[in-house]
């Protein structure tokens, strides 16, 4: 009975963010750049979800339709609290030496879906860049204008990736293309897709979600179940962190 009243007040939260969210859209608040030469990615309209992708087994969302990004021309800007703030090319990222790890994306309301991701530890970045002594958070800006920060240190972890592949392909843009965060002890809204900045500060601040939702600005998985759309959705109990089956 608790669970139950628990996941109805969650699903009421969570309806009426997406209903004040649509509103604060149709209002002209935060709508796209309209253009009639831009090439936008509307596969999800106002954080609306959709599993018309091609691992059918991952639902796909957006915090709002965006400029898709073109590959060649994408730099992923580092900058903040640094010694060498500097631009990168997906070329360039590429020689990074490849790490690549099959783990779980577990969103906080409730899905999860597995894959195998590619990329390179965030440790060659940081290397480059050198942050300083009290440069403890990372915010990542993203196409979308979605804002995720984490600290230094988690991604640090080293099953903390950037990936800019999945199951083999380059990222899709509904997954993030070119290079998003994998890190699978914390919920999917803080794995940031399609990012465009990393900027080093003191502390990493609240992300789109934390600000305006009951999700932890920390968003370590905790203990609780899984719905696993890999498994046929059933009810699976977890105990906190990266899920491991
Ligand atoms: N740029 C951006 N990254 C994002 C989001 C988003 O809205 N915008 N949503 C997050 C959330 S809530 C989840 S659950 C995962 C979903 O990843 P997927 O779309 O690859 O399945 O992406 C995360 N990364
Ligand atoms: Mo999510």
């Amino acid at each position: 009975m608790r669970a139950i009243i628990k996941f109805s007040r969650r699903t009421f939260l969570v309806w009426f963010i997406e209903i004040f969210t649509v509103f604060l859209g149709i209002f002209g608040f935060r709508s796209p750049a309209k253009g009639a030469d831009k090439d936008f990615y509307t596969g999800t309209p106002y954080i609306g979800k959709t599993r018309t992708n091609p691992f059918q087994k991952f639902y796909v969302n957006y915090w709002k339709p965006f400029l898709r990004v073109d590959g060649e021309k994408w730099t992923l800007r580092v900058h903040g609290l640094c010694k060498n703030p500097q631009t990168f090319t997906l070329i360039q990222l590429k020689t990074f030496p490849k790490k690549s790890q099959t783990s779980r994306l577990k969103c906080v309301e409730c899905w999860s879906a597995k894959a195998e991701w590619a990329g390179f530890h965030f440790s060659e970045l940081d290397h480059l860049a050198e942050p300083l002594p009290e440069a403890k958070g990372i915010v990542f800006h993203c196409a979308d204008d979605y804002i995720e920060a984490a600290l230094r240190e988690d991604l640090l972890q080293p099953r903390s990736l950037l990936v800019y592949a999945m199951n083999d392909k380059p990222l899709s843009d509904g997954h993030g293309f070119p290079l998003r965060v994998i890190m699978p002890f914390k919920y999917g809204y803080k794995n940031p897709k399609a990012i465009l900045e990393i900027e080093y500060v003191k502390e990493p601040p609240y992300g789109t979600w934390s600000k305006i939702g009951p999700y932890s600005a920390d968003g370590t998985i905790l203990p609780g179940y899984d719905h696993p759309l890999d498994m046929g959705g059933e009810t699976r109990k977890i105990y906190g962190g990266e899920i491991r089956y």
